[in-house]
């Protein structure tokens, strides 16, 4: 299902967003130059650099006991300088979720949830988690899987490089396409939710030799793919996009909750950020704007 992508041939149209560096431009298809979007980031640093590591570094400026310079270094087949993340074809949906935005909190009844929100979810076309389908059914990174079951596969996210354990960055994808997001989950699905937990704890472990708590567990509302995942990040990494708080809440939070009440995720008001790109902004916006910013509390004396 996949082809290869010709780097060279990137024609630059405009900056997305700086950082990280996310820049829109085209690429050629076998008919057509199509949209192409490319997230350049620089690659973690070994763990030690030697004077043989660089070609060549310059004084920028000293006082006292400091200074600064600038350094190169060496071109080395082994180690990469940046890792590119490519969306090829890209759709608008892409386009406007990596362009910079501004941010709005929102909060998403139960109401909002089944007049805006589900409908949004529903109107996406299936090929949208093509790639999810793929990983599913062996179609695509077949080699990556580091578990697989009947309920869900677990496997390196495409934000991770899979060499630099201190950004360690798995997924773990369920099976069960009627599970969209957090907001379908129910006391039924904490078996799946502790299994992909265990799971996780176990790989990371007998890979990479993670203590448990060595990696946080989380669900993206919203996420941007609504087939139901789980995100598994090294714990030391602090302060990445998608840990937002009130768009990331941890799994076991959320084991815990549906442990007490069953349906609370049906039933719970959540409160989250929202690009001014995103599909859900201008809806959300609207309808929060008809209902009267006064706290209901105020009405019982408190
Ligand atoms: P999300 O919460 O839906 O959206 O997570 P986010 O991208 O805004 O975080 C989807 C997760 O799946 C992200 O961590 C992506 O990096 C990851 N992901 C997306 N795609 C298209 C792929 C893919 O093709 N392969 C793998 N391995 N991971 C992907």
């Amino acid at each position: 299902t996949s082809s290869s992508v010709d780097l060279q041939a990137f024609e630059f149209e405009r900056v997305l967003d700086e950082n990280p560096l996310t820049v829109l431009g085209t690429l050629p298809s076998t008919t057509q130059r199509l949209p192409a979007i490319l997230r350049i980031e620089k690659t973690a640093l070994a763990s030690s650099i030697t004077p043989a590591d660089l070609s060549s570094t310059k004084l920028i400026e000293n006082n006292d006991i400091y200074s600064w310079h600038f350094g190169w270094l060496k071109q080395r087949e082994d180690v990469p300088d940046l890792k590119i993340n490519v969306v090829f074809p890209a759709t608008e949906v892409h386009i406007r979720k990596y362009s910079k935005q501004d941010i709005i909190l929102v909060h998403e009844t139960p109401q909002l949830y089944a007049r805006i929100v589900k409908p949004y979810i529903d109107s996406f076309p299936a090929s949208r988690t093509q790639w999810v389908s793929d990983i599913l059914s062996g179609a695509s990174e077949a080699s990556k899987i580091l578990f697989s079951s009947p309920a869900f596969a677990l496997l390196p996210d495409m934000k991770w490089d899979l060499t630099t354990v201190p950004a360690l960055y798995l997924v773990a994808l369920a099976r069960d396409p009627a599970l969209r997001s957090l907001r379908d989950l129910r006391a039924p699905h904490v078996p799946l939710l502790e299994a992909i937990r265990a799971e996780a704890h176990r790989v990371v472990w007998e890979r990479w030799g993670l203590e448990r708590g060595g990696v946080r567990l989380y669900v993206h509302y919203q996420p941007s793919y609504y087939r139901f995942h789980v995100h598994v990040v090294h714990a030391s990494q602090a302060g990445l996009m998608g840990m937002t708080v009130g768009q990331a809440h941890l799994l076991d939070d959320i084991i815990s909750m549906l442990s007490l009440a069953p349906s609370i995720l049906e039933d719970m008001t959540f409160t989250y950020g929202l690009g001014n790109q995103h599909g859900l902004y201008a809806p959300l916006v609207a309808a929060q704007a008809e209902v009267p910013f006064v706290a209901t509390a105020a009405q019982d004396g408190h």
